[in-house]
């Protein structure tokens, strides 16, 4: 648990003041925020945000007892949630959440129960806190599970920025950023490549940075946002400012060892979370961060630390021709309109490629990605009609339940 916050259990659950009236005329006031709110990320009140929470009156109409809180911290035994910058407490969860999530009929799958991020209604306090409902998210930063079984895995909800931390040293590898962009573009906001560990890029040699950020412009994302930064350094993660403002939340994801505690630690201006050296030989983390955790930062914004990972399997929702929109633009000059851009003539594709303007390499990686979305769409879909049809076997249900509790699913895989 992260120190210096938790648990202080609220002792007078003071009602949350948005829910004071909740027969006011306009169901929309009650969505007014607290300070205490807005220090941990509650939306500011613009017009795009008052789209965003649109369905949020009703439920909270639906609990007038319950107070608005946010999830900071999941952990294989539970939540822990806040409804201000230093009260962080654990709360109990639905009963269905804390049933092993899968595609079984009665079962809540795992992308239906909370992760870090989301705004929750909680009511009774100490002991007894007990999470009652789950305000709808208006973003989802998901991939499906390391594993052989299909499930799906929220990384954190209610994200704005998703800092992709790719550490300078041997973890650099463009194939695998483009895998982070597609996921993070699904899931409803927007990615930023944080290059971490500058300080060290090609060790030392001048002009290894700028050939990183050129291979990623190579991409040919437009917008995408490329800030090298040393993590260590706190004038150096200035560079991020233009994310952090009050009522954004940023999620950092990257392999483990990329620096995001060290970064996270930065930005905060303390070590709060605990880091941990890399391997020598191949610059590997150590699966140091083991739980993902929110983190309220001077500048107002909030930002979510996460354990690493490596393998990132899409969930089959994914749109890839949106990432690769050039190729696909291509495509559509090639002669035959069911081209393979293998051997056959008037290829606009295997021109380009053969032209020096479009990498080989991104190609083979669009197509790998496109098969395994498919792929994962495939089995997405026969999960969703077993769900319906299968008949509940109660005996299994309720041992899965009593057995792995309120389990969160794998978070590392490298
Ligand atoms: N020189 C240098 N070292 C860094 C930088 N960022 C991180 N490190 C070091 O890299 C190691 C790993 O950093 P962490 O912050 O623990 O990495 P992490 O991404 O949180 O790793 P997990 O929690 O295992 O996922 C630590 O020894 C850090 O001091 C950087 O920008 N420059
Ligand atoms: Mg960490
Ligand atoms: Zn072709």
């Amino acid at each position: 648990m992260a120190e210096g916050v938790f648990p202080r259990p609220p002792t007078a659950p003071a009602t949350c003041p948005a829910l004071e009236s909740p027969h006011a005329p306009d169901s929309r006031h009650r969505l007014n925020a607290t300070p205490d709110l807005l220090a941990i990320g509650w939306p500011l009140q613009g017009d795009a945000d008052r789209a965003r929470m649109d369905a949020w009156p009703a439920v909270i109409a639906a609990h007038p007892e319950a107070r608005i809180a946010r999830i900071v911290e999941q952990h294989r035994s539970g939540y822990i949630v806040a409804e201000s910058v230093d009260e962080g407490y654990p709360a109990e969860s639905l009963p269905e959440w804390q049933r092993a999530g899968g595609y079984r009929k009665g079962e809540a799958t795992p992308e239906s129960r909370p992760a870090v991020g989301d705004w929750v209604l909680v009511e009774g306090a100490d002991a007894t806190a007990k999470i009652v409902a789950l305000l709808p998210r208006y973003s989802a930063i998901k991939r499906a599970a390391a594993g052989e079984h299909y499930k799906q895995q929220l990384i954190a909800a209610n994200v704005d920025t998703v800092f992709v931390v790719c550490g300078l040293d041997d973890d650099f590898n463009p194939r695998r950023i483009e895998r982070y962009l597609l996921l993070v573009r699904s899931g409803g906001a927007e990615p930023v490549v944080v290059l971490s560990k500058a300080d060290l890029a090609g060790a030392g040699r001048a002009g290894a940075v700028e050939e990183a950020v050129a291979d990623l412009a190579a991409l040919g994302l437009e917008g995408l946002a490329v800030v090298p930064v040393n993590a260590r350094d706190a004038a150096s993660v200035d560079a991020l400012a233009p994310w952090l403002h009050p009522g954004r939340t940023v999620v950092l994801v990257g392999s483990s060892g990329a620096g995001k505690s060290t970064l996270t630690n930065s930005l905060l201006g303390r070590d709060r979370m605990k880091t941990g050296e890399v391997r020598g030989s191949d610059s590997r983390g150590r699966h140091t961060t083991t739980h993902r955790a929110l983190v309220p930062l001077p500048s107002g914004a909030c930002l979510v630390d996460t354990p690493g990972m490596r393998e990132l399997k899409p969930t089959g929702e994914e749109d890839v021709t949106e990432n690769f929109s050039d190729i696909e633009a291509l495509a559509e000059q090639c002669r035959f309109r069911d081209c393979a851009h293998g051997r056959e003539p008037g290829c606009a594709v295997r021109a380009a490629i053969e032209a020096g303007t479009l990498d080989a390499q991104r190609v083979a990686n669009y197509y790998k990605l496109r098969d395994e979305v498919a792929g994962a769409a495939a089995t997405l879909a026969d999960r969703r009609s077993e769900q319906k049809s299968t008949t509940r076997h109660p005996s299994r249900v309720q041992k899965a339940g009593r057995d792995k509790g309120n389990r969160d699913d794998d978070y590392d895989d490298d």
